[in-house]
Parts: C-alpha cells; sequence; structure tokens
C-alpha cells in the first residue's frame, strides 16, 4: 500500500489532500501540531481512516521521528503561519515555520527517505507587485514576511531538486476557498458575515482594502492539481489558478446580492486590515498545468461562492437555533 504525509493536516488544503489520497487508495499519514483545544475539525469526519502524529514544523526532531518511522511515497508540505496580514506582527516565527521549517522537511527526507515525492505548498504571494496574469517565468517580489519566508521555501525546494537530492517539487497556487477556509481570510469572512447579517445574528461587516483583485480557486481542485505534481514523471514548479481575477469589492457584491441584501448598508472600513504593503492584484497563467498534467478545476467561481454561502447559512441557521 502506498503512503502519503501531509504537514498541515488540520488546514484547509490539508484536509482535501487527505480525503483525495484516502480516496486513491494510500495510507495517510498527517502531522498535528499540540493545541490547547481541538484542531482536528476538518478532519474529523475521516478521523478514524488517518494515521495523526504529534509534531511541529519548529521541532527537527518530530519531522524526523515522523518521516523515518513512515517513510512515504509523497509528502506534501502544507503547514504554514499562513495569513498574510499577521506575518507582519508575527515576522520571524512566520519565517521559522515557512521557511526552515521547509528545510526540516527537506532534510529529514534526504536522510531517512531519500525516494519520497515531496511537494511545498508555494504561493502567488511570491509574485507580490508583478503584474498579472503571472506564470512560472513572472519575476518574484515578495511584499510581506509572509511572502519572504514562502521564497525561501520555494528556493530551497528548488535547491534540493537541482542537486539531485530528491524529487521536489513547487505548486505556485493562487488563492484557494471553500467552506472550510479559516474565518479571518476575506472571503470567508464575508460569507460567515452575509450570511448571519441576513439571519439577524450580525449587524455590520468592518473590511479593509476592497480593491485587492485576487484569482480565487476552491481548495479541492488545488489538493487535485498538487495530487498531480506528486505522481508526474519529473519533479517541476507548477502554477495553480483559474486565470480568472475579481476584486474584494466584486466578491462583496456577489455575495450580498445573492441574499438579497445590499452590502453598502453592512460594510465599515477599518484601517487595522489593510497591510503595510499590499498586494494589488493577483492572477495564476496554470497553462504548463494544464497542458502537462493535465489539470482541470471542477468548480466555477460562481459556484465556489454558491457553494460558500450555503455552507454558512446552515451555519448561521443552527447558530440562530441554538440562540
Ligand atoms: P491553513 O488553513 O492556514 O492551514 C495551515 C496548516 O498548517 C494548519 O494545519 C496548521 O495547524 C498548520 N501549522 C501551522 N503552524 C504549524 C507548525 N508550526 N507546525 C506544524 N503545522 C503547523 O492554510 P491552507 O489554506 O490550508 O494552505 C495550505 C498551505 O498552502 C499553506 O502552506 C499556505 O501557506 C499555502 N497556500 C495557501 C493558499 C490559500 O489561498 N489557501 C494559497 C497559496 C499557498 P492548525 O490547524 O493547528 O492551525
Ligand atoms: O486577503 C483584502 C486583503 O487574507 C485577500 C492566504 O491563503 O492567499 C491568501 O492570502 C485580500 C487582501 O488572503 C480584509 O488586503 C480586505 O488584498 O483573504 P486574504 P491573501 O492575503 O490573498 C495567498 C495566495 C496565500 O498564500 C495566503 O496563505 O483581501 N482584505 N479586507 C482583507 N483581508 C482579510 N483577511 N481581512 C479583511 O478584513
Amino acid at each position: 500500500m502506498k503512503k502519503a504525509c501531509i504537514t498541515g493536516i488540520t488546514g484547509q488544503t490539508g484536509s482535501y489532500l487527505a480525503e483525495l489520497f484516502l480516496e486513491k487508495g494510500y495510507e495517510t499519514h498527517g502531522l498535528v501540531r499540540r493545541s490547547s483545544s481541538f484542531n482536528t475539525g476538518r478532519i474529523d469526519h475521516i478521523y478514524n481512516d488517518l494515521h495523526l502524529t504529534y509534531g511541529d514544523l519548529s521541532d527537527y526532531g518530530s519531522i524526523c521521528n515522523w518521516i523515518g518511522a513512515v517513510k512515504p511515497d509523497i509528502l506534501i508540505n502544507c503547514g504554514a503561519q499562513s495569513h498574510v496580514r499577521v506575518s507582519f506582527d508575527i515576522p520571524e516565527y512566520t519565517m521559522d515555520i515557512g521557511a526552515t521549517g521547509v528545510i526540516r522537511c527537506l532534510e529529514a527526507l534526504s536522510k531517512f527517505s531519500p525516494e519520497t515525492h515531496f511537494v511545498q505548498c508555494s504561493t502567488s504571494e511570491l509574485w507580490g507587485s508583478s503584474p498579472p496574469p503571472q506564470n512560472e517565468q513572472t519575476p518574484f517580489h515578495p511584499r510581506s514576511p509572509y511572502a519572504a519566508a514562502k521564497i525561501a521555501g520555494f528556493w530551497s525546494t528548488v535547491n534540493y531538486r537541482e542537486s539531485g537530492k530528491l524529487f521536489a517539487a513547487n505548486s505556485i497556487s493562487t488563492n484557494h476557498e471553500s467552506g472550510r477556509r479559516g474565518e479571518t481570510f476575506v472571503t470567508r469572512k464575508i460569507t460567515r458575515a452575509a450570511t448571519r447579517i441576513k439571519l439577524g445574528l450580525q449587524d455590520k461587516l468592518v473590511l479593509g482594502n476592497l480593491e485587492a483583485k485576487r484569482d480565487w480557486n476552491h481548495a479541492s481542485d488545488v489538493a487535485g492539481a498538487i495530487y498531480l505534481m506528486a505522481t508526474a514523471p519529473e519533479a517541476d514548479d507548477w502554477v495553480v489558478g483559474s486565470g480568472e481575477m475579481h476584486s474584494v469589492r466584486d466578491f462583496l457584491q456577489l455575495v450580498f446580492n445573492k441574499l438579497d441584501l445590499n452590502w453598502q448598508d453592512y460594510v465599515e472600513f477599518d484601517p487595522k486590515y489593510l497591510r503595510p504593503s499590499e498586494v494589488p492584484a493577483l492572477c495564476g497563467d496554470s497553462t504548463k498545468l494544464r497542458t502537462k498534467l493535465g489539470w482541470k478545476p471542477k468548480y466555477t467561481f460562481e459556484q465556489l461562492v454558491d457553494e460558500m454561502i450555503a455552507n454558512d447559512f446552515k451555519l448561521a441557521e443552527k447558530e440562530k437555533i441554538l440562540k
């Protein structure tokens, strides 16, 4: 039986990858960091099918023990402090997990499981201020401690590949969302607030920059792309994106319209949600991934939005009943 290891398995993308590897018949392992409260909500429905181990990307020993014991066919590194705004407040921690954490994985693999196929979850944030559309040739210009950490993780992955040590690939992915998205990222913050407003549980929504543009995908489509990269004949760097771009304002308007609400009646601005340096526009050109590995997303932007609204509407209804 083939084995897959996932760091960040309790996160949004990690949970979809876990489902996918189980579906493909892999013995699926996850690294879970210790938390003072339950952090397995996104994988509770498959909890008994998974092999979970406590560990932390800041703790090289725990990664070596895990990799050495499992010797997986595939390791996907999804773990990270992934919030861009928060990275300005905790830059050193963000760098430790997002950059050195990658090196810890690469080193552990080189020593204990050099045949493993490794995929690093890199990001469209690497492009920063380079204008869209962006592809594998677009110059990087990171605009946050998060992106600076991820760029070190990206190049470390390339370096282990080019020095012949490992099968090491990068997924350069644009934003991905779902009903499992963390509540402090803008899409989920909007769908959660709009559905709660609709049911009278909330009366306003406070946001920052509405002009930023993003290429929003469904996280399960990105998990599918990462699987293709891990099982490809050769390791490489791959852009994942729908090629469609919308502003935060567009997203806001679409969600409120679908709920027959006028967003201007509820939305307020607070500068605390602005970033010291913003990434204005991201739009991933995934031609290489589509033509070489046959990736095709299942979700349209509109379907993603509908699913997020339906999910948060159900949660708001439950909350209302409990109240
Ligand atoms: P997420 O929901 O924030 O999940 C991050 C995961 O990393 C969680 O499981 C978290 O554990 C874990 N983690 C955080 N610090 C850790 C540590 N010190 N040791 C071990 N695990 C740790 O992020 P996501 O949306 O699934 O994204 C997955 C990966 O793709 C991340 O690396 C992110 O930077 C990258 N990425 C995301 C996007 C996007 O739009 N979602 C786009 C491009 C790249 P807890 O559950 O305990 O917090
Ligand atoms: O912000 C603006 C904000 O935090 C999107 C991560 O998964 O994708 C994600 O990073 C935009 C930004 O995602 C609020 O200024 C306005 O321009 O949802 P976000 P992000 O920063 O694009 C990349 C690809 C990753 O790799 C990251 O891990 O929305 N915005 N008002 C706001 N953003 C937030 N969070 N909250 C607001 O109130």
